[in-house]
């Protein structure tokens, strides 16, 4: 029987399916070696929110098939693993809704100050009629510029123009036709949805090319009265820079479910900034959607170790090896 490293602890129903068809070694990747030493005796592995090196991997001749519970897999050397012949997989479809919702979360708390206001109002602060101190921004019939039309992006777009009868930006490497002709999305160059949104979405994978994709100048760019909404990855943005921007008033506001640093370090000054929204990456963390993409992993991870897989792919290229 095929032996697997589990380094995410699964569901119960999750971790049974995997045991009827492989070994599995749970481990706690917080123990280096240990985790190293699982790596280099297995077949194969599952898991996410770890960073797996080409280091660690060194040995690991057994190994086929890495399946990652998440959409992102900027925690791997994806050419590497080509190189060693590993199937990488992950699970960009069962994620997709519950994720854009945590961005459309982020939007409507960020630009109607739920946060704020609620802290306020727990705080003992309602002694009277609210007034314009405690105004926000619109969110309906605004525009919305959302950098990477992906699945995601796409979720987010429908929400924006169906459901909130907001004007569609976007940037893409390719075209979304889908998108355009379902919502009116209309595909501009970064400079024209920088300068034209209320809303600036970040959906797009961290990559060489993504790495602070929002900086100092895009800051610039954006509206004064313009929120950057961040559900991607935290290095997609420069965070001194929008610290910076935040506090001089170059842009409004901002709702962010990933950083730099993760957890984010309590000394951050974006947590004291009353105009951040600030979320422990909940993208797509609800029971039902986290549930399934653990099965979702497994399925692959399986499938990927007899040969089977032909969906949920990273890297293609390796089957032609
Ligand atoms: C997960 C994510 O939070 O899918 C991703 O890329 O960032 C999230 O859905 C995380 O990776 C743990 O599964």
């Amino acid at each position: 029987m095929k032996k697997i490293v589990a380094w995410k602890s699964l569901p119960e129903d999750v971790l049974g399916f995997l045991q009827q068809h492989v070994q599995v070694v749970q481990v706690d990747p917080s123990q280096h070696d240990a985790f190293v030493a699982a790596l280099r005796d297995a077949d194969g592995g599952i898991g996410a929110s770890v960073t797996i090196t080409p280091a660690m991997l060194e040995g690991a001749s057994r190994l086929k098939a890495l399946s990652t519970i998440s959409v992102g897999y900027d925690q791997f050397d994806v050419d590497d693993l080509t190189r060693r012949g590993i199937v990488l997989a992950h699970t960009p479809d069962v994620l997709t809704e519950s994720t854009a919702d945590t961005v459309f979360s982020l939007i409507l708390a960020s630009a109607r100050r739920v946060v704020e206001l609620a802290d306020w109002v727990k705080a003992g602060q309602w002694r009277a009629s609210i007034g314009p101190a405690q105004f926000g921004l619109d969110v309906q019939g605004k525009t919305i510029g959302i950098v990477g039309l992906g699945r995601i992006g796409g979720a987010v777009a429908r929400r924006a123009a169906l459901g909130f009868n907001m004007k569609v930006l976007y940037t893409n490497r390719s075209a979304n036709p889908k998108a355009e002709q379902a919502y009116g999305a209309r595909r501009v160059e970064l400079a024209d949805l920088l300068a034209q949104s209320d809303f600036v979405c970040l959906q797009v994978p961290l990559t060489q090319a993504t790495r602070h994709l929002i900086g100092a100048a895009e800051l610039r760019a954006m509206k004064k009265s313009a929120i950057l909404i961040n559900a991607s990855r935290g290095a997609t943005v420069d965070e001194a820079a929008l610290i910076e921007a935040l506090r001089n008033g170059t842009i409004h506001a901002a709702g962010l479910d990933v950083f730099d640093t993760e957890p984010l370090p309590a000394d951050s000054p974006l947590l004291s900034m009353p105009n951040v929204v600030a979320l422990p990456h909940i993208g797509s963390a609800t029971h039902e959607t986290r549930h399934a993409m653990a099965l979702n992993a497994a399925e692959n991870l399986v499938a990927a170790l007899d040969g089977t897989l032909t969906m949920n792919i990273v890297n293609r290229e390796v089957l032609a090896q």
